[in-house]
């Protein structure tokens, strides 16, 4: 680090303070937001803090969405360890929506409505079904990391969007018409998956999925310590079947992955090359890779039968020395892996080491028909702080890494680091600026896409610490809003998010348009459907009960501030299916259904159909209600079920 860039991120502390203190002191509304620097310092203060800055920040408005204005980007959050997709205004920051996905959601149901279960099961392996048969047949428990939109010609397509869980080695699928995951599959062979991206060209195509742990295969619990047998698994997942395209056996644990923009490779970092199963054996060596996968040496390995079935599906041997494969040196402990919009560079980012190094994907060919070395892919190597864990681009040719340990973003030319590879004279470094604090992920406005546009970074910060009121000792993160469209990278945004949003994906909201109300033939309730012409029931017609021995079926429709049906009765111990179809269609008309003492809540959206499946077992009177605020009436919109006891 220069003492030029010491000096300017001191000073951008000390900014931060002393902003603080002048909204304070003026008595603005926006001292109240926790940074006190976004929304609501008008002109006069940004004249009484000009002296104080150097060089002199854009005017303040920019930032601020007022009230009744929309954002003009959609930002996909994953949350960690809460298992939800969440949804974001970008540069409000306000948050606009949850989307539960391998989450137990109280609100929506998602978890125990008919529809949910069925998306939350269908893709589990055979043995996971039967490990889970004495709970209930699904994990209630996810780790989201990274979600991810489908592409189409190296940008957002507005399809789908595509999430890891790392708990439970499952990929879900989010359809961004209806904002609801319509697909979860469980991976097999593999142990965890952690980074997951998806194929930017021509389309997606493959969603990519790393294992990350090794495991002995198979895993029988008759093999500890023998690390010959353990193996992690690199996985692309046809993004539009859901199904399992093919599998690479690998050496080491693969940690993140990215595609390039020629449809090519795909590319992971990969640390522990010793083959270790303790901390100190997995950071012993001073080296690891980056692992690149030929696609069309592996999908032709597909065709002619190269590879060995299990569990069902293709596993091509990827281990050092395969033609699929090619391992290339780089320091010990890699984290993220990230392509750059001009379709040229991937950055590795060091973690361990203080270095990133970047790629050209355009030596790759010559690197898989073995013309170069593995290390001639590499075009620049600079050093740029303590603990680079991931790196966004503004499509401008700058780059902006996350340093963990030094809780600062650096920004850095990817020209001039590459000038400097070759022994110029030359500093990369442009800017360090402090986050508050310990960053993981960062972004920028459509980085990740050929359309980058160089307006907005956010940086997802580890521990917010001092930044907002104390809420015990659990704290929030802090997610920090950067204007990066100047010279200078400045924080204009702090925003407290509940664990943990590691991952975010910022879209442009052309590329997305949801619907305002449900489509009656949508594939989400068509097994109701089905199930209801059967009966000889039209869901959005009738409202009656079905029995069929101790199986009961009630179907009812819902229209503020009512439910068609005020009244049902069945026998304890019946197994009861209540189907309910909202027949309303006014935009944001979303009822409930709630039965008191049963443990069942769900949401039904406009012109949707849900349906909840229980065993009537204790008898009585109990009152169902709607749970979704609809109506002046919405207190009365409620009904009676009555379970008639058993021997009555
Ligand atoms: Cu936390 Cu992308 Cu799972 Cu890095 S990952 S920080
Ligand atoms: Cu229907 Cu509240």
């Amino acid at each position: 680090m220069s003492a030029d860039d010491t000096s300017s991120s001191t000073f951008n502390r000390r900014d931060l303070i002393r902003t603080g203190a002048v909204a304070t002191v003026a008595g603005v509304a926006g001292a109240a937001t926790g940074a006190g620097l976004s929304t609501g310092v008008g002109p006069a203060e940004a004249q009484t803090r000009a002296p104080a800055q150097a060089p002199a920040p854009r005017g303040p408005a920019k930032y601020e969405v007022k009230p009744g204005e929309l954002d003009e980007y959609y930002v996909f959050f994953s949350s960690g360890q809460t298992g939800e997709m969440r949804i974001v205004g970008l540069p409000s920051m306000r948050e606009l929506m949850r989307v539960p996905v391998f989450n137990r959601c109280s609100a929506t149901g998602w978890g125990q409505t008919n529809e949910s279960l069925k998306v939350l099961t269908e893709g589990l392996t055979p043995e996971t079904r039967e490990f889970l048969k004495a709970t209930g047949g699904t994990y209630l428990n996810g780790d989201l990391h990274h979600p991810h939109m489908s592409f189409t010609e190296g940008t957002y397509d507005g399809r789908y969007l595509y999430m890891n869980d790392k708990a439970n080695t499952r990929v879900a699928r989010v359809r961004c018409d209806v904002m609801k995951c319509d697909k979860i599959i469980q991976l097999p062979n593999q142990h965890t998956v952690h980074g997951l991206r998806v194929q930017k060209y021509p389309r997606t195509g493959y969603v990519f999925a790393n294992g990350e742990d090794g495991v002995p295969v198979p895993n029988d619990g008759k093999v500890l310590n023998d690390p010959k047998q353990y193996h992690s698994i690199f996985t692309a997942i046809d993004g539009d079947t859901m199904k399992v395209a093919w599998q690479v056996m690998v050496d080491g644990n693969l940690d993140n992955v990215d595609a390039d923009y020629q449809g090519k490779y795909a590319f992971s970092t990969c640390y522990n090359s010793e083959k270790g199963v303790t901390l100190a054996e997995m950071t012993a060596n001073e080296q690891d890779w980056i692992v690149i996968f030929n696609l069309k040496r592996i999908e032709e390995a597909v065709r002619k039968g190269d590879f060995k079935e299990m569990g069902g599906v293709p596993m091509i041997d990827g281990r050092k020395g395969s033609p699929y494969t090619r391992y290339v040196p780089v320091a010990n402990g890699p984290h993220g892996i990230n392509t750059a919009p001009d379709g040229i560079h991937v950055v590795a980012n060091g973690k361990l080491s203080p270095t990133v190094t970047v790629f050209d994907v355009r030596r790759f060919d010559d690197l898989f028909d073995d013309k170069i070395k593995p290390r001639d892919t590499v075009v620049a190597e600079p050093e740029l702080g303590l603990g680079p864990l991931h790196t966004a681009y503004d499509g401008k040719g700058n780059a902006y890494t996350t340093l963990f340990i030094d809780s600062q973003i650096v920004k850095w030319n990817i020209e001039a680091a590459r000038r400097a590879f070759q022994g110029e004279k030359v500093n990369p470094i442009i800017q360090k600026l402090d986050v508050h604090y310990q960053p993981g992920h960062n972004h920028t406005s459509m980085g990740q896409t050929k359309e980058a546009d160089g307006k907005w970074l956010i940086s997802l910060n580890k521990f917010s610490k001092d930044r907002f009121l104390n809420a015990g000792p659990l704290k929030p993160e802090n997610d920090q809003l950067i204007d990066i469209s100047g010279d200078r990278m400045v924080i204009v945004h702090d925003g407290p998010s509940f664990a943990e949003p590691h991952d975010a994906t910022i879209v442009h909201r052309s590329k997305v348009n949801p619907l305002h109300v449900w489509k009656r033939d949508d594939p989400f309730f068509e097994d109701a459907r089905k199930q209801a012409e059967a009966d000889g029931v039209k869901l959005e017609r009738d409202s009656k009960v079905v029995r069929d021995g101790n199986v009961v079926r009630v179907y009812m429709t819902s229209s503020a501030p009512a439910f068609a049906l005020d009244f049902f009765e069945v026998n304890q111990g019946d197994q009861v299916t209540v189907y309910i179809t909202n027949v309303d269609d006014i935009e944001d008309l979303t009822h409930g259904f709630a039965i008191v003492n049963y443990g069942i809540n769900m949401e039904v959206a406009p012109q949707a159909t849900a349906s909840v499946t229980f065993t009537a077992s204790r008898p009585g009177v109990y009152w169902y209600y709607c749970s979704w605020f609809c109506h002046a009436m919405h207190m009365e919109m409620k009904g009676r079920m009555l379970v008639h006891p058993r021997n009555a």
